[in-house]
């Protein structure tokens, strides 16, 4: 029997400083409503879905800090998503910043969560590639703390067998980044979840700018193709406290393909039967990896020096 996924790719416009969880979470389970109408199994959120995207902010107090953390998940303001979720037989990935102890000192992480049918979490991811910088920047028109305000992963990158398929998530900057693919890839994955929030303005490097939508594109379809596997691309799009995020949100076959994606930079629904069958015709040929990939011949090549000649 094929196995076909149904997958809404749920993109987010703006989310205001002021806006309350309870706020968003309505706008979340809409889209799960919508999701249902539109015969979904499993609806992608992004990354940070709870909140604004509040490493744009230079702040100093840890409570005002912490103000954008989940303590627990699902906590009091989230668990009607989770309740409405199991309501309607979907699957879900959330993307949120998560407090939590390690050896007796908090921690904090930018997390992605796989959630099953019935509301469990399956799968827990932290992000392992966290751009921009540490220290605060006036000379930005905003700045871009994650390394200040999240701990790197601990977690690294996995999979899990899930919706009939292997599934694996990152976040946001790791699909830039060819070895998140592959790491999952090697694993198996015939679907990779991700979300971002991702300016249009990138302030070391402005003559970017006007690519950032191709890029976006360019590293998903990259990574699909090279993996064989399913990538579903979700972004908190639009103007959010004076600075365009991209939009771009799509769903994008194992061939490379753009199957489905949004219009706008709002929040909207994308949606494309995904069968994962699909994947087989990648991975047992061109990216056959047991047969092709040659792994131990890559070391040679960057141990050359110069224009010497191969030996
Ligand atoms: N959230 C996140 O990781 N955003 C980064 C912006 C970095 S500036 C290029 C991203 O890679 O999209």
């Amino acid at each position: 029997m094929a196995r076909v996924i149904t997958v809404g790719a749920a993109q987010l416009g703006p989310i205001a400083r002021s806006d309350s969880r309870a706020r968003v979470v309505e706008r979340l389970i809409a889209h799960l409503r919508e999701a249902k109408r539109m015969g979904c199994d499993l609806v992608v959120f992004p990354e940070l879905a709870l909140t604004t995207f509040f490493p744009r902010w230079y702040m100093t107090d840890q409570a005002e800090i912490d103000s954008f953390f989940e303590r627990e998940m699902p906590g009091p303001e989230t668990q009607p998503l989770f309740d409405e979720a199991r309501l309607l037989r979907l699957g879900f990935s959330l993307g949120y910043a998560e407090l939590t102890e390690q050896d007796g000192r908090p921690a904090r992480f930018n997390t992605s969560i796989l959630v099953d049918r019935d509301g469990r979490i399956i799968g827990k991811y932290r992000k392992v590639h966290l751009p921009g910088h540490r220290e605060h920047e006036p000379w930005r028109r905003f700045q871009h703390l994650e390394k200040r305000y999240f701990d790197v992963s601990d977690t690294g990158f996995r999979v899990w067998r899930a919706f009939d398929g292997i599934l694996g998530m990152c976040i946001c900057n790791d699909r830039r980044w060819p070895e998140t693919y592959r790491v999952m890839g090697l694993q198996g994955a015939e679907m990779i979840l991700l979300g971002y929030n991702t300016p249009v303005h990138n302030p070391p490097a402005p003559d970017h700018d006007n690519l950032s939508l191709f890029h976006n594109q360019l590293v998903m379809q990259a990574g699909a193709y090279q993996n064989g596997c399913w990538v579903v691309g979700v972004a908190k799009a639009g103007d959010e406290e004076n600075v365009p995020m991209i939009g771009g949100t799509q769903i994008i076959a194992p061939s490379g393909m753009t199957v489905a994606a949004t219009r706008g930079d709002g929040d909207e629904l994308a949606v494309a039967a995904c069968d994962l069958d699909a994947c087989a015709s990648y991975k047992t040929t061109t990216f056959n990896f047991a047969v092709h990939r040659m792994p131990q011949h890559y070391g040679l090549i960057t141990e050359r020096k110069g224009a010497e000649p191969p030996p």
